[in-house]
């Protein structure tokens, strides 16, 4: 059911500018914030600032995203323009099943977590102009597509998704999202993993910009800790310079296994600490 006005998002980070995208589209937004992907609505330019990224972020990639990372890439399908959710959705569902949903932004915790406890991936639909080539600071197609989808075809990562979303619901219900928040932003976002032939990315902040993904693995400035998730809780981010902190997990299943556990009692503990 369509409504014709939502309530804007919070912006991530809580910085003050208001959210990018369009969030009436005319009564084509429903209540959960999902709206059709406007395939008609990319012009020759978006398509080639698509097009652009990929092709600059692909030749990063050996040897410093992960393996599971780099396998499941292709599943995206088109590299020269922008991809259309109903095809990657064709794969998806079989994989996992997960379905992409455009949605024209941030949207707010709730709607969030319910689409991700239904394994529904929220993807902005809008991409950045071409001025904004290097560095946009709010999630866009590219960081969504390119940065978290190819994720969602492995099984143990998808499992983990959905399980977030679910913990997300329940951390809202006990005040807890800002803690969920960080684990989210050290994991998903700009997570490390150990893999035998070195260190890797798996976050999505990091593969899907040109210059953190160098950085995160090659730079002597930053923390690399492996991942306490009662110290992440803790650690607080921000959304406008590459990470102090990484913190690095083994494998999907140990970052499954670690979070799998409720979190009610750690969430306790944290309200006590300084
Ligand atoms: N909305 N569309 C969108 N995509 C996100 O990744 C996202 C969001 N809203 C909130 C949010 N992420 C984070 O604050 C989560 O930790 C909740
Ligand atoms: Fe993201």
């Amino acid at each position: 059911m369509a409504t014709d006005s939502v309530a804007l998002p919070v912006v991530y980070g809580g910085s003050t500018r208001p959210p990018r995208g369009d969030y009436s589209r005319g009564g084509q937004v429903a209540l959960d914030y999902t709206c059709p992907q406007n395939y008609a609505a990319y012009t020759e330019a978006d398509h080639n600032t698509y097009r652009r990224l990929y092709e600059r972020q692909c030749k990063l990639l050996p040897g410093l995203a992960c393996d599971e990372f780099i396998a499941a890439l292709p599943s995206l399908g088109a590299i020269d323009r922008i991809p259309r959710f109903d095809d990657i959705n064709e794969r998806l569902t079989k994989a996992t099943g997960w379905r992409l949903v455009a949605v024209p932004g941030l949207i707010p915790e709730v709607p969030f977590f319910t689409l991700l406890a239904n394994r529904q991936f929220p993807v902005t639909d809008w991409i950045r102009k071409p001025e904004e080539f290097d560095y946009i600071v709010e999630p866009d197609i590219f960081h969504d597509l390119f940065g978290h989808v190819p994720l969602l075809f492995d099984p143990v990562f998808a499992d983990h998704m959905q399980a977030y979303g679910a913990g997300g619901l329940k951390a809202h219900g006990l005040g807890a999202c800002e803690q969920l928040a960080r684990l989210y932003w050290y994991t998903i976002e700009f997570g490390l993993m150990q893999q035998a032939d070195g260190l890797r990315a798996y976050g999505a902040g990091i593969l899907s910009s040109s210059g953190e993904l160098v950085h995160a693995i090659k730079s002597a400035e930053p923390q690399r800790i492996a991942l306490d998730v009662l110290r992440c809780m803790r650690t607080r981010y921000n959304i406008d310079a590459y990470q102090q902190t990484y913190f690095v997990i083994d494998s999907f299943q140990q970052l499954f296994d670690l979070t799998a556990p409720d979190f009610t009692p750690l969430y306790a503990r944290l309200n006590m600490l300084p």
